[in-house]
């Protein structure tokens, strides 16, 4: 049974891999596989996207690691890398494989620098939210600093907090209870925000599809500013700033930043508005490299120098 369970899940990895492998099935049992085996033989299969496979292939992978080949136009790529960079055929293979094509790619993966991080304004409605956040400051409104439970989110809401607190006072955060209210923002927490006379939040890792909680707080007379990195749906909520480089309309240059990533680019475009040095963003940047590594966003572009750098 177990045996038949095994080799069901081995065919539909067959379909998956869209006709790339080629196996006699009626070999596989007569050849007296265990299901152990097939069981890394479909995961082999599933993630190293070779083809076709021959019999002979397949009883070696069940042995050993057998790696992808380079197209021709790869290896030329490879031989180039590796002579300019004065590395090892093995060494360029492995950044051939990762994208990584050229002088420049690979200076950067191996020397990511801070002063490659890309300006903040870049990203839609950095400007409207520095405005709005300037603009409470002057007139000492409340700021609440919202953010999910997750490390992510708690890491988000510290960076922003820690960092806003140096200047300016009138500033608290919440986070809200995973069990009560759950993931993202509640009604309860815009209620403690309009009872305690918060007139702006900063939503940190969740809110991107807040569309009729943000239109409540509105009509309570709280504004929000977004940030998030989540997928955003056709309509966005009516908040001062949705800071989301996955919005369509959004021509940030890196798409993969972490809640907390984002938190750091809102806090980046403060500094930079009201002359404060970049050194002072610096000690925040631990808090970022946990949230990249937490929240399993890609270390690469932006991410590998935040996380370098934390
Ligand atoms: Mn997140």
């Amino acid at each position: 049974m177990k045996m038949y369970y095994f080799y069901r899940l081995y065919r539909k990895h067959l379909n998956d891999s869209q006709g790339k492998l080629f196996f006699c099935e009626s070999k596989l049992s007569n050849r007296g596989l265990n299901a152990g085996m097939i069981t890394e033989l479909i995961f082999t299969v599933k993630y190293s996207g070779i083809s076709p496979l021959s019999e002979k292939i397949v009883h070696k992978m069940i042995n050993k690691w057998i790696y992808s080949d380079l197209s021709d136009e790869q290896k030329v790529i490879k031989n180039n890398l590796a002579n300019e960079l004065s590395i090892s055929p093995i060494l360029a293979q492995l950044l051939v494989q990762r994208d990584i094509n050229t002088y420049d790619d690979a200076r950067s993966f191996f020397r990511p620098d801070l002063s490659d991080l890309h300006d903040p304004f870049l990203m839609k409605d950095m400007d409207k939210a520095v405005e709005r956040l300037t603009k409470a400051m002057q007139k000492n409104e409340k700021i609440l600093v919202y953010g999910d439970y997750d490390v992510d989110g708690t890491t988000s809401v510290s960076l922003v907090y820690k960092f806003l607190i140096q200047f300016y006072s009138n500033l608290e955060f919440y986070i809200p209870d995973r069990y009560n209210e759950g993931y993202g923002i509640s009604v309860k927490g815009i209620n403690y925000a309009a009872e305690n006379d918060f007139k702006l939040v900063i939503a940190l890792d969740c809110g991107i599809k807040a569309v009729e909680k943000v239109k409540y707080a509105n009509s309570l007379g709280v504004d929000f500013i977004i940030c998030d990195h989540h997928n955003p749906d056709e309509v966005l909520p009516p908040a001062i700033a949705v800071l989301d480089a996955k919005r369509e309309d959004c021509n940030y240059p890196y798409k993969h930043l972490s809640g907390c990533g984002v938190g750091f680019k809102l806090m980046q475009a403060f500094a930079t508005t009201n002359g404060i040095d970049f050194q002072n963003l610096i000690p925040l940047l631990d808090l970022v490299a946990l949230s990249i590594a937490s929240d399993i966003v890609p270390i690469t572009g932006e991410n590998r120098i935040l996380a370098r750098d934390g």
